[in-house]
């Protein structure tokens, strides 16, 4: 039975990927920190399943100790301070986490087994403003936030630790993938929400910041199926993960609005405290080299992803009320 770890088993993409791996007959290991109140809603029903293992990404002694208990054949970094707004107002956490939390893994891998294969969560953040359309692995990184840049240090010493050390080390860029799962701070999953509460009459307006921001959205269930697959294949690289496709803000909130026959003009209002210091206007991922060497390609086209969101919103606050 192959052993996966996890980092980040509580988020969204730890959990997508936590399910796909027990399906492939994997025993799967979780990473998580200590919190005084359990954080596992989005494993609860796989938490049996799980072995879950307590450590922190500033701690390097626990991430040593972690490697030697659980024994893993793959490690997907999934942990990190994820969200671009803090990481404006909490740059030198960011940098821990989400920078310098990548070669604690990659030293805990030198020294405990240097086999394990290993998966970084990079980002399309590191493209930020984009020197060309649409973006591959080519493509020159202009990283806008503090989280980007420090997505730019993860990945770089990804690439290092693979020529240095010659560890089976992928990092995926992937392009920003959505779902019910989804954190309610992200704009797609703020939406969602906001169109579920306003249908229920428990909100009335929803405020948001730049509309006309440009994201290739794609399906979080779809993008974990490529991280496993980098690590099957024969030698370990980089890939973009991107549907291709691009949208607005606006066009995501009129199609959201639309599915419970309403109009968000009428509930959408600007808020310019939601404005961030420097933003990425716009992404478009070229993912034909995972396409091509990995056989992988999206199934959920932003029209679904939509409707899928704002179905499983509504069904969520039906029930609770
Ligand atoms: P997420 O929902 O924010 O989950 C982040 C996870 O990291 C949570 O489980 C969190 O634990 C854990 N974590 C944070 N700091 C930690 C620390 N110091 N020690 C241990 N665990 C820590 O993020 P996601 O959307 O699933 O994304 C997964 C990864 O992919 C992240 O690295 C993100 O930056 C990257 N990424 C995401 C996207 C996207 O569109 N979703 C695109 C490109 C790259 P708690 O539950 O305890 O907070
Ligand atoms: O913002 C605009 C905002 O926070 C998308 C993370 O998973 O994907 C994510 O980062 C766009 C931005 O995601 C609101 O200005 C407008 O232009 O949903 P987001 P993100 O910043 O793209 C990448 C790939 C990651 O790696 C990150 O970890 O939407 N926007 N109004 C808003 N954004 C938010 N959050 N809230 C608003 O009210």
């Amino acid at each position: 039975m192959p052993r996966a770890l996890i980092t980040g088993v509580t988020g969204q993409d730890g959990a997508y990927l936590a399910r796909f791996l027990l399906d492939k007959g994997y025993q799967v290991h979780g990473m998580v920190r200590r919190s005084s109140t359990e954080n596992f809603e989005r494993i609860a029903d796989v938490r049996d399943r799980i072995q879950l293992h307590q450590a922190d990404l500033l701690d390097q002694l626990s991430l040593l100790r972690l490697l030697e208990r659980s024994e893993p054949d793959e490690l997907y970094n999934m942990a990190a301070q994820s969200f671009v707004p803090t990481s404006f107002d909490q740059p030198l956490l960011t940098g821990e986490f989400t920078a310098l939390g990548v070669t604690r893994l990659l030293e805990a891998i030198r020294t405990v087994d240097p086999k394990i294969r290993f998966y970084q969560a990079s980002s399309s953040e590191m493209f930020g403003s984009v020197r060309e359309e649409p973006q591959n692995e080519q493509t020159p990184f202009w990283p806008r936030s503090p989280y980007g840049v420090a997505k730019v240090y993860g990945h770089w010493i990804t690439v290092n630790y693979r020529e240095s050390y010659g560890i089976f080390a992928c990092s995926g860029i992937l392009f920003n993938h959505e779902s019910p799962w989804r954190g309610k701070e992200f704009v797609t999953r703020k939406i969602s929400d906001a169109v579920a509460r306003i249908h229920h009459g428990k909100q009335r307006k929803l405020q948001l910041g730049n509309l006309d921001a440009h994201r290739d959205w794609g399906f979080a269930g779809d993008f974990v199926r490529a991280m496993w697959q980098m690590l099957q294949h024969d030698h370990p690289d980089d890939y973009v993960v991107a549907t291709g496709t691009k949208h607005s803000v606006r066009e995501f909130a009129d199609r959201a609005f639309a599915r419970v026959g309403l109009d968000y003009r009428e509930f959408v209002e600007l808020d310019a405290a939601l404005l961030r210091p420097a933003d990425v206007h716009t992404l478009r991922g070229d993912a034909s080299k995972a396409r091509r060497e990995l056989g992988w390609q999206p199934e959920t086209s932003f029209e679904q992803l939509v409707d899928l969101m704002v179905d499983a919103d509504l069904q969520r606050v039906a029930a609770e009320a």
